[in-house]
Protein backbone atom coordinates (compact mmCIF):
# COMPACT_ATOMS: atom_id res chain seq x y z
CA UNK A 1 0.00 0.00 0.00
CA UNK A 2 1.58 3.35 -0.84
CA UNK A 3 0.77 6.38 0.79
CA UNK A 4 -0.48 9.38 -0.73
CA UNK A 5 2.44 11.80 -0.95
CA UNK A 6 4.29 8.32 -2.33
CA UNK A 7 1.37 7.95 -5.15
CA UNK A 8 1.98 11.71 -5.99
CA UNK A 9 5.29 11.38 -7.01
CA UNK A 10 5.73 10.87 -10.94
CA UNK A 11 7.85 8.18 -12.03
CA UNK A 12 11.40 9.91 -13.34
CA UNK A 13 11.78 9.68 -16.92
CA UNK A 14 15.40 8.22 -18.61
CA UNK A 15 16.17 8.11 -22.74
CA UNK A 16 19.27 6.72 -22.91
CA UNK A 17 21.40 6.35 -26.69
CA UNK A 18 23.00 2.99 -26.92
CA UNK A 19 20.77 1.00 -25.31
CA UNK A 20 21.70 -2.14 -27.21
CA UNK A 21 25.12 -2.10 -25.95
CA UNK A 22 25.98 -3.57 -22.57
CA UNK A 23 26.43 -0.28 -20.68
CA UNK A 24 23.01 0.71 -21.64
CA UNK A 25 21.50 -2.86 -20.68
CA UNK A 26 23.17 -2.94 -16.87
CA UNK A 27 21.73 0.99 -16.71
CA UNK A 28 18.51 0.30 -18.58
CA UNK A 29 18.11 -2.31 -15.36
CA UNK A 30 19.13 -0.30 -12.71
CA UNK A 31 17.08 2.49 -13.70
CA UNK A 32 14.16 -0.22 -14.05
CA UNK A 33 14.71 -1.32 -9.97
CA UNK A 34 14.49 2.40 -9.53
CA UNK A 35 10.82 2.77 -10.22
CA UNK A 36 12.07 4.52 -13.66
CA UNK A 37 10.30 4.96 -16.64
CA UNK A 38 13.18 3.93 -19.71
CA UNK A 39 13.11 5.29 -23.39
CA UNK A 40 15.75 3.92 -25.29
CA UNK A 41 16.86 4.96 -28.39
CA UNK A 42 17.31 2.36 -31.33
CA UNK A 43 18.77 2.48 -35.29
CA UNK A 44 16.06 1.49 -37.55
CA UNK A 45 13.10 -0.40 -37.12
CA UNK A 46 14.08 -3.83 -37.64
CA UNK A 47 17.17 -4.08 -35.36
CA UNK A 48 17.53 -7.29 -34.76
CA UNK A 49 19.02 -6.16 -31.26
CA UNK A 50 15.28 -5.02 -30.15
CA UNK A 51 14.02 -8.79 -28.72
CA UNK A 52 17.48 -9.03 -26.33
CA UNK A 53 16.44 -5.19 -24.91
CA UNK A 54 12.55 -6.10 -24.64
CA UNK A 55 13.95 -9.23 -22.79
CA UNK A 56 16.06 -7.72 -20.75
CA UNK A 57 14.14 -4.98 -19.37
CA UNK A 58 10.98 -5.60 -19.88
CA UNK A 59 9.37 -1.88 -19.10
CA UNK A 60 11.24 -0.49 -22.01
CA UNK A 61 10.04 2.10 -24.92
CA UNK A 62 11.70 2.09 -27.46
CA UNK A 63 12.22 5.11 -29.74
CA UNK A 64 13.88 5.25 -33.25
CA UNK A 65 16.49 7.37 -33.84
CA UNK A 66 19.54 8.07 -34.95
CA UNK A 67 22.88 10.21 -33.64
CA UNK A 68 23.21 11.07 -37.08
CA UNK A 69 20.16 13.21 -37.57
CA UNK A 70 18.97 15.82 -35.32
CA UNK A 71 15.50 15.97 -35.63
CA UNK A 72 14.96 12.43 -34.63
CA UNK A 73 16.92 13.28 -31.62
CA UNK A 74 14.56 16.16 -30.77
CA UNK A 75 11.61 14.11 -31.38
CA UNK A 76 12.56 11.48 -29.03
CA UNK A 77 13.03 13.56 -26.64
CA UNK A 78 9.69 15.24 -27.08
CA UNK A 79 8.28 11.74 -26.93
CA UNK A 80 10.38 10.83 -23.27
CA UNK A 81 10.29 13.50 -22.29
CA UNK A 82 13.20 12.94 -20.03
CA UNK A 83 14.34 14.21 -16.46
CA UNK A 84 17.96 12.08 -17.31
CA UNK A 85 19.42 11.72 -20.53
CA UNK A 86 22.39 8.93 -20.45
CA UNK A 87 24.28 9.52 -24.13
CA UNK A 88 26.54 6.08 -24.09
CA UNK A 89 25.51 5.65 -28.02
CA UNK A 90 28.97 5.64 -30.02
CA UNK A 91 31.14 3.79 -32.03
CA UNK A 92 32.96 2.09 -29.13
CA UNK A 93 35.60 -0.57 -30.54
CA UNK A 94 38.82 1.44 -30.70
CA UNK A 95 40.61 -1.00 -33.41
CA UNK A 96 37.96 0.16 -35.83
CA UNK A 97 38.21 3.64 -35.39
CA UNK A 98 41.46 3.97 -37.81
CA UNK A 99 39.28 2.05 -40.42
CA UNK A 100 36.37 3.69 -40.19
CA UNK A 101 37.89 7.13 -38.29
CA UNK A 102 35.51 9.42 -40.49
CA UNK A 103 32.02 7.64 -38.92
CA UNK A 104 33.84 7.48 -35.66
CA UNK A 105 34.00 11.41 -35.98
CA UNK A 106 30.63 11.54 -36.83
CA UNK A 107 28.98 9.21 -34.16
CA UNK A 108 31.41 9.35 -31.00
CA UNK A 109 31.72 12.82 -31.56
CA UNK A 110 29.26 15.08 -33.72
CA UNK A 111 26.85 12.62 -32.08
CA UNK A 112 27.18 14.33 -28.64
CA UNK A 113 26.95 17.77 -30.23
CA UNK A 114 23.79 16.57 -31.76
CA UNK A 115 22.80 15.40 -28.51
CA UNK A 116 23.18 18.33 -26.77
CA UNK A 117 21.79 20.59 -29.51
CA UNK A 118 18.94 18.56 -29.35
CA UNK A 119 18.17 18.46 -25.60
CA UNK A 120 18.84 22.43 -26.01
CA UNK A 121 16.29 22.85 -28.58
CA UNK A 122 13.83 20.40 -26.60
CA UNK A 123 14.26 23.00 -23.21
CA UNK A 124 13.89 25.68 -25.31
CA UNK A 125 17.00 27.11 -23.71
CA UNK A 126 16.20 26.57 -20.29
CA UNK A 127 19.36 23.16 -20.34
CA UNK A 128 18.55 23.11 -16.54
CA UNK A 129 15.46 21.21 -16.89
CA UNK A 130 17.11 17.99 -17.74
CA UNK A 131 20.03 16.17 -16.66
CA UNK A 132 23.09 15.28 -19.34
CA UNK A 133 25.80 12.08 -18.60
CA UNK A 134 27.97 11.91 -21.16
CA UNK A 135 30.26 8.60 -21.38
CA UNK A 136 33.60 9.87 -21.74
CA UNK A 137 36.52 7.43 -21.77
CA UNK A 138 39.99 6.67 -20.24
CA UNK A 139 41.01 6.10 -23.58
CA UNK A 140 41.33 9.68 -23.81
CA UNK A 141 44.08 10.34 -21.36
CA UNK A 142 46.35 7.65 -24.21
CA UNK A 143 49.94 8.38 -23.90
CA UNK A 144 49.47 9.22 -20.41
CA UNK A 145 51.09 12.44 -18.52
CA UNK A 146 50.66 11.39 -15.01
CA UNK A 147 49.99 7.63 -13.09
CA UNK A 148 47.53 6.85 -12.00
CA UNK A 149 44.91 9.73 -14.11
CA UNK A 150 42.47 11.82 -12.26
CA UNK A 151 40.07 14.50 -13.46
CA UNK A 152 43.19 16.73 -14.19
CA UNK A 153 45.49 15.03 -15.98
CA UNK A 154 46.19 16.26 -19.20
CA UNK A 155 44.25 14.30 -22.05
CA UNK A 156 46.57 13.04 -25.67
CA UNK A 157 44.44 10.13 -27.42
CA UNK A 158 46.22 7.78 -29.56
CA UNK A 159 43.30 7.03 -32.09
CA UNK A 160 40.53 8.32 -33.53
CA UNK A 161 37.70 7.28 -31.03
CA UNK A 162 40.54 8.70 -28.14
CA UNK A 163 40.11 11.91 -30.11
CA UNK A 164 36.54 11.72 -30.88
CA UNK A 165 35.54 11.17 -27.01
CA UNK A 166 37.81 14.22 -26.21
CA UNK A 167 35.80 16.08 -28.38
CA UNK A 168 32.40 14.85 -26.38
CA UNK A 169 33.91 15.74 -23.08
CA UNK A 170 34.86 19.02 -23.99
CA UNK A 171 31.44 20.30 -25.69
CA UNK A 172 29.72 18.73 -22.90
CA UNK A 173 31.69 20.84 -20.65
CA UNK A 174 31.30 24.08 -23.18
CA UNK A 175 27.24 22.85 -22.80
CA UNK A 176 27.56 23.29 -19.10
CA UNK A 177 29.47 26.91 -19.43
CA UNK A 178 27.40 28.46 -22.08
CA UNK A 179 23.99 27.84 -21.77
CA UNK A 180 24.13 26.45 -17.90
CA UNK A 181 23.22 22.62 -18.87
CA UNK A 182 22.80 20.34 -16.25
CA UNK A 183 25.55 18.09 -18.12
CA UNK A 184 28.70 16.14 -17.34
CA UNK A 185 30.86 13.18 -17.64
CA UNK A 186 32.23 10.00 -16.43
CA UNK A 187 35.52 9.60 -17.60
CA UNK A 188 35.27 5.29 -17.62
CA UNK A 189 38.22 2.95 -17.62
CA UNK A 190 37.68 -0.33 -19.26
CA UNK A 191 34.42 -1.89 -17.97
CA UNK A 192 33.64 -5.65 -18.62
CA UNK A 193 30.72 -8.47 -18.47
CA UNK A 194 29.41 -11.37 -20.09
CA UNK A 195 27.63 -9.15 -22.07
CA UNK A 196 30.81 -7.47 -23.59
CA UNK A 197 30.94 -7.48 -27.52
CA UNK A 198 33.12 -10.47 -29.18
CA UNK A 199 35.70 -8.05 -30.68
CA UNK A 200 36.91 -6.34 -27.11
CA UNK A 201 40.26 -8.36 -25.40
CA UNK A 202 38.59 -9.82 -22.19
CA UNK A 203 35.71 -11.55 -24.04
CA UNK A 204 37.35 -12.21 -26.82
CA UNK A 205 39.72 -14.16 -24.51
CA UNK A 206 36.76 -15.30 -22.18
CA UNK A 207 34.80 -17.09 -25.10
CA UNK A 208 38.11 -18.56 -26.82
CA UNK A 209 38.91 -20.15 -23.40
CA UNK A 210 35.46 -21.57 -22.71
CA UNK A 211 35.54 -22.93 -26.63
CA UNK A 212 39.07 -23.95 -26.57
CA UNK A 213 37.72 -26.17 -22.71
CA UNK A 214 34.49 -27.66 -25.11
CA UNK A 215 36.97 -28.53 -27.90
CA UNK A 216 35.67 -25.98 -30.54
CA UNK A 217 39.01 -24.31 -30.59
CA UNK A 218 42.36 -24.66 -30.56
CA UNK A 219 43.91 -21.22 -30.11
CA UNK A 220 43.20 -17.63 -29.89
CA UNK A 221 45.02 -14.99 -31.79
CA UNK A 222 45.53 -12.12 -30.09
CA UNK A 223 47.59 -8.50 -30.45
CA UNK A 224 49.50 -6.63 -27.87
CA UNK A 225 50.04 -8.79 -24.48
CA UNK A 226 52.20 -6.06 -22.77
CA UNK A 227 49.57 -3.70 -22.67
CA UNK A 228 48.02 -2.91 -19.29
CA UNK A 229 44.23 -1.83 -18.50
CA UNK A 230 42.18 -1.03 -15.04
CA UNK A 231 39.73 -3.51 -16.02
CA UNK A 232 36.39 -3.25 -13.65
CA UNK A 233 32.80 -4.48 -13.98
CA UNK A 234 30.21 -2.86 -15.85
CA UNK A 235 27.19 -3.48 -13.64
CA UNK A 236 29.06 -1.40 -11.11
CA UNK A 237 30.40 1.29 -13.05
CA UNK A 238 26.63 2.11 -14.24
CA UNK A 239 25.43 2.84 -10.95
CA UNK A 240 27.81 5.74 -10.90
CA UNK A 241 26.49 6.75 -13.76
CA UNK A 242 23.29 7.03 -12.20
CA UNK A 243 24.88 8.61 -8.48
CA UNK A 244 26.97 11.35 -11.31
CA UNK A 245 23.55 12.77 -12.21
CA UNK A 246 21.88 12.86 -8.62
CA UNK A 247 24.41 15.02 -6.83
CA UNK A 248 23.18 18.66 -6.47
CA UNK A 249 25.98 19.89 -8.43
CA UNK A 250 27.12 17.90 -11.71
CA UNK A 251 30.70 17.40 -12.17
CA UNK A 252 33.18 15.09 -14.21
CA UNK A 253 34.41 12.09 -12.23
CA UNK A 254 36.96 8.88 -13.11
CA UNK A 255 35.85 6.07 -12.75
CA UNK A 256 38.49 3.26 -11.82
CA UNK A 257 39.10 0.26 -9.97
CA UNK A 258 42.57 1.95 -9.34
CA UNK A 259 44.60 -1.62 -10.49
CA UNK A 260 46.22 -2.30 -13.57
CA UNK A 261 46.55 -5.82 -15.31
CA UNK A 262 48.28 -6.59 -18.42
CA UNK A 263 47.07 -9.12 -21.03
CA UNK A 264 49.48 -11.96 -19.20
CA UNK A 265 47.56 -11.68 -16.24
CA UNK A 266 44.29 -11.67 -17.83
CA UNK A 267 44.74 -14.99 -19.81
CA UNK A 268 46.67 -16.84 -16.54
CA UNK A 269 43.72 -16.08 -14.38
CA UNK A 270 41.12 -17.24 -17.77
CA UNK A 271 43.27 -20.20 -18.49
CA UNK A 272 43.62 -21.39 -15.40
CA UNK A 273 39.63 -21.18 -15.05
CA UNK A 274 39.81 -24.30 -17.53
CA UNK A 275 42.69 -25.87 -15.18
CA UNK A 276 45.44 -24.93 -17.68
CA UNK A 277 48.16 -23.09 -16.28
CA UNK A 278 50.53 -23.38 -19.32
CA UNK A 279 48.65 -22.02 -22.12
CA UNK A 280 51.34 -20.43 -24.38
CA UNK A 281 50.66 -22.96 -27.09
CA UNK A 282 46.88 -21.76 -27.11
CA UNK A 283 47.70 -18.31 -28.02
CA UNK A 284 49.37 -16.98 -31.16
CA UNK A 285 50.12 -13.40 -32.11
CA UNK A 286 49.14 -11.92 -34.84
CA UNK A 287 49.67 -8.54 -36.37
CA UNK A 288 46.69 -7.65 -37.77
CA UNK A 289 45.38 -7.03 -34.20
CA UNK A 290 48.27 -4.65 -33.52
CA UNK A 291 47.04 -0.58 -33.77
CA UNK A 292 48.65 1.96 -35.41
CA UNK A 293 49.67 3.58 -32.19
CA UNK A 294 48.61 2.22 -28.84
CA UNK A 295 47.94 3.04 -25.30
CA UNK A 296 50.20 1.54 -23.19
CA UNK A 297 49.48 1.30 -19.83
CA UNK A 298 45.91 2.98 -17.61
CA UNK A 299 45.35 3.12 -14.43
CA UNK A 300 42.56 5.50 -12.70
CA UNK A 301 42.45 7.56 -9.62
CA UNK A 302 38.91 6.95 -8.89
CA UNK A 303 39.37 8.74 -5.21
CA UNK A 304 37.15 11.73 -5.87
CA UNK A 305 34.02 9.52 -6.82
CA UNK A 306 35.18 7.75 -3.77
CA UNK A 307 34.89 10.68 -1.14
CA UNK A 308 31.80 12.77 -3.21
CA UNK A 309 29.58 9.90 -5.01
CA UNK A 310 30.00 7.27 -2.33
CA UNK A 311 30.86 5.16 -4.86
CA UNK A 312 33.35 2.24 -4.95
CA UNK A 313 33.58 -0.80 -7.50
CA UNK A 314 32.48 -4.22 -5.66
CA UNK A 315 33.94 -6.99 -8.14
CA UNK A 316 37.67 -7.59 -8.59
CA UNK A 317 39.72 -8.55 -11.71
CA UNK A 318 39.79 -12.05 -10.73
CA UNK A 319 36.12 -12.54 -10.21
CA UNK A 320 35.47 -10.28 -13.01
CA UNK A 321 37.27 -12.73 -15.80
CA UNK A 322 35.97 -15.95 -13.85
CA UNK A 323 32.48 -14.57 -14.21
CA UNK A 324 33.19 -13.89 -17.80
CA UNK A 325 34.29 -17.55 -18.21
CA UNK A 326 32.01 -19.31 -16.71
CA UNK A 327 28.91 -17.66 -18.80
CA UNK A 328 30.87 -18.35 -22.36
CA UNK A 329 31.44 -21.69 -20.67
CA UNK A 330 27.53 -22.01 -20.52
CA UNK A 331 26.87 -20.04 -23.86
CA UNK A 332 29.00 -22.43 -25.55
CA UNK A 333 27.68 -25.87 -24.39
CA UNK A 334 24.02 -24.50 -24.39
CA UNK A 335 24.68 -24.43 -28.40
CA UNK A 336 25.58 -27.90 -28.31
CA UNK A 337 22.74 -29.05 -26.82
P1 LIG B 1 40.11 -0.66 -25.33
O1 LIG B 1 39.55 -2.17 -25.23
O2 LIG B 1 40.71 -0.39 -26.65
O3 LIG B 1 40.99 -0.43 -24.14
O4 LIG B 1 38.78 0.22 -25.23
P2 LIG B 1 39.98 -3.51 -25.98
O5 LIG B 1 39.48 -4.62 -25.12
O6 LIG B 1 39.58 -3.52 -27.41
O7 LIG B 1 41.59 -3.46 -25.95
C1 LIG B 1 42.33 -3.46 -24.73
C2 LIG B 1 43.80 -3.64 -25.04
O8 LIG B 1 44.05 -4.97 -25.47
C3 LIG B 1 44.95 -4.95 -26.56
N1 LIG B 1 44.79 -6.16 -27.37
C4 LIG B 1 43.69 -6.50 -28.03
N2 LIG B 1 42.49 -5.88 -28.12
C5 LIG B 1 41.54 -6.48 -28.88
N3 LIG B 1 40.32 -5.91 -28.94
N4 LIG B 1 41.76 -7.65 -29.55
C6 LIG B 1 42.96 -8.31 -29.50
O9 LIG B 1 43.14 -9.35 -30.10
C7 LIG B 1 43.97 -7.71 -28.69
N5 LIG B 1 45.25 -8.07 -28.39
C8 LIG B 1 45.73 -7.12 -27.59
C9 LIG B 1 44.58 -3.68 -27.31
O10 LIG B 1 45.63 -3.30 -28.19
C10 LIG B 1 44.35 -2.73 -26.15
O11 LIG B 1 45.54 -2.17 -25.73
C11 LIG B 1 37.69 -0.13 -24.40
C12 LIG B 1 36.41 0.23 -25.17
O12 LIG B 1 35.29 -0.25 -24.46
C13 LIG B 1 36.28 1.72 -25.33
O13 LIG B 1 35.02 2.02 -25.94
C14 LIG B 1 36.34 2.36 -23.93
O14 LIG B 1 36.22 3.75 -24.03
C15 LIG B 1 37.64 1.98 -23.25
O15 LIG B 1 37.73 0.57 -23.17
C16 LIG B 1 37.74 2.55 -21.86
Amino acid sequence: MYSQSEQCIPAKRALITGITGQDGLYLGQLLATKGYEIFGLVRGQSNPKIAMVEQIIPSIQLLEGDLRDLSSLIGAMEIAQPNEIYNLGAISFVGLSWKQAELTGEITAMGVLRMLEAARIHTQGDMSKVRFYQASSSEMFGKVRETPQSETTAFHPRSPYGVAKTFGHYITINYRESYGALACSGILFNHESPRRGFEFVTRKVSNAVARIALGLQDHVALGNLDVRRDWGFAGDYVEAMWLMLQQEELHDYVIATGETHSIWELLDIAFSRINIENWQAYVRQDPRFFRPAEVDVLVGDASRAWKELGWKPKVGFRELIEMMVDADLELERSKLR
